[in-house]
């Protein structure tokens, strides 16, 4: 089992999310396997083993929580696809697959501000200064195009220089020596836009970065919104507590207590340094890029501390935790515009599909024009009326192919902001933007009738009594 989930300063809670950190949680994953948990005793080469394992995995639809015992050359056990599915996900926070965007929803608006505590199980073993060593930390390599190994599962903590606000984010480091990291930044996103300031001021940016983190901060750090809505509440509300925060040792700012390792450092001004080429989630190997550089300071860590990666590349993983957030933010924007929206969800990168029940006519334009406003990284986005279930991309295709007439129904906004990931766009992320009004029209009252067999002959019918033998040969087969 995996052993020692409480940490000093720490108390026990009852009848929330699971655990307050990620040992729990991990701990809570062992026990019921749910989505799956493999120990894996025989040991991998940080290069690619992890990522082979994992494409193999997915290519027969499994994605089970993977815990890494040995890794050459490395002492730290590693963990991958914590967040990879979305039953895991919702047990972390303690409710149903069904409820799981509500939940994050209601996370947004019912935030729980943060509380410090004076010690914390992350600053058991510190190294500082010439004893930085992050070679020692098992990072991967994933693919042939990768410049480097990469930390991968980092939740990046920064102040705002002016209110002193937090600001949370997940950014890819390229593990440049034994103290310096590459970073990468999305132009636009709020951990730019603070890295900016100190630039004006020609300071550096201290950052933390916590590895090892429990459900509720990985989706809480993702949240999308303002820059002034704080993430750490964001994870309180998910967590139905406050996240508890210690003390740095060398920069000033408080990170999660109960983490697995900390890395603390400081963004210098102006210097910028090649960083990648990385393959992204997007499937794409994102070029080399001149990209700012972290100087780190210290690595704390708890004793025997777990190592948690995400797959690099088109995995569920990354894709999992990035559309939870996503699909909570539009759905409250949406709503906001437009109160009948049923659903949304996001069916591939920058990709959006919202299911409604029209009441007006205008109203599916309505809510592409909220969706655009939501997310600067939203490309194309689709609204179906309430009769497509549009988590059957199948069905959502033939809507778009027996409800839309292209002059009429769909628009397109030309150059603006959107993802620099996108190998399509422009380099710094100039895209096109598109929408499709794929409702009946005017309503779905009036379209043409879907035909469908009569419900009470569906009933009746019991194809045992009709082909048995061919649906037992069926069955033997698969
Ligand atoms: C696994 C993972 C890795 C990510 N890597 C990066 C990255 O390297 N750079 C980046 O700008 N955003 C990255 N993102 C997306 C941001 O973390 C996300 O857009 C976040 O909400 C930005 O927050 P902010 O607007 O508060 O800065 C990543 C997301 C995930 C899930
Ligand atoms: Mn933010």
């Amino acid at each position: 089992m995996i052993s020692g989930s409480r940490g000093r300063g720490k108390t026990a809670r009852k009848g929330r999310s699971v655990g307050e950190d990620f040992r729990s949680f991990l701990q809570e994953m062992e026990k019921t396997k749910e989505g799956g948990f493999v120990r894996i005793t025989k040991e991998i080469d940080p290069y690619y083993d992890l990522a082979a394992i994992v494409t193999k995995l997915e290519q027969v639809r499994a994605i089970p929580l993977l815990l890494f015992e040995k890794v050459k050359g490395h002492d730290l056990p590693v963990v991958v696809n914590c967040y990879a599915d979305r039953g895991r996900v919702a047990r972390g926070f303690g409710v149903s697959r069904r409820d799981l965007i509500r939940r994050v929803a209601h996370a947004y608006q019912h935030p729980i501000p943060p509380v410090e505590v004076a010690q914390g199980a992350v600053q058991e073993e510190i190294s500082a200064g010439s004893e930085v060593d992050l070679k020692k930390l098992p990072a991967m390599v994933y693919h042939n195009t990768d410049a480097a190994p990469y930390i991968t599962a980092g939740i990046v903590f920064a102040k705002d220089p002016d209110t002193g606000s937090y600001n949370l984010s997940y950014n890819r480091l390229m593990v440049k020596g034994k103290d310096r990291l590459g970073i990468f930044m999305t132009v636009g996103k709020h951990l730019n836009a603070i890295y900016m300031k100190m630039e004006e001021r020609k300071r550096p940016l201290e950052i933390a970065v916590s590895i090892g983190n429990h459900p509720a901060w990985a989706i809480g750090a993702l949240a999308i919104g303002p820059y002034e809505e704080n993430e750490l509440g964001i994870i309180g509300g998910l967590q139905g507590s406050p996240l508890e925060m210690v003390k740095c040792r060398t920069v000033d700012l408080l990170v999660p207590a109960g983490a697995e390792i900390i890395l603390e450092g400081e963004i210098d001004p102006f210097v910028r340094e090649p960083e990648g080429p990385f393959g992204e989630f997007t499937g794409y190997a994102i070029r080399s890029g001149n990209n700012p550089v972290v100087r780190v300071k210290a690595i704390t860590n708890r004793r025997h501390p777990i190592y948690q990666d995400i797959c690099g590349g088109s995995h569920r993983e990354h894709l999992t935790m990035a559309t939870i957030p996503m699909e909570a933010n539009y759905f409250r924007v949406i709503k906001a515009a437009v109160p009948e929206v049923e659903a949304v969800r996001m069916a591939a990168p920058f990709t959006l599909v919202i299911s409604m029940r029209k009441k007006y006519e205008g109203q599916a334009r309505t809510a592409l024009i909220a969706a655009f406003g939501a997310d600067l990284y939203l490309k194309h986005a689709i609204v179906v009326d309430h009769d497509i279930d549009i988590s059957d991309l199948q069905r959502v295709f033939w809507a778009v192919a027996t409800r839309v007439q292209a002059s009429r129904d769909i628009f397109i906004i030309s150059r603006a902001r959107g993802s620099s990931l996108d190998p399509s766009a422009e380099p710094l992320g100039v895209t096109d933007k598109m929408g499709i009004d794929a409702t009946a029209k005017p309503s779905l009252e009036t379209f043409s009738p879907v035909n469908t067999v009569p419900p009470e002959v569906m009933d009746r019918i019991k194809l045992e009594d009709y082909v048995g033998g061919f649906l037992t040969s069926l069955r033997s087969k698969g």
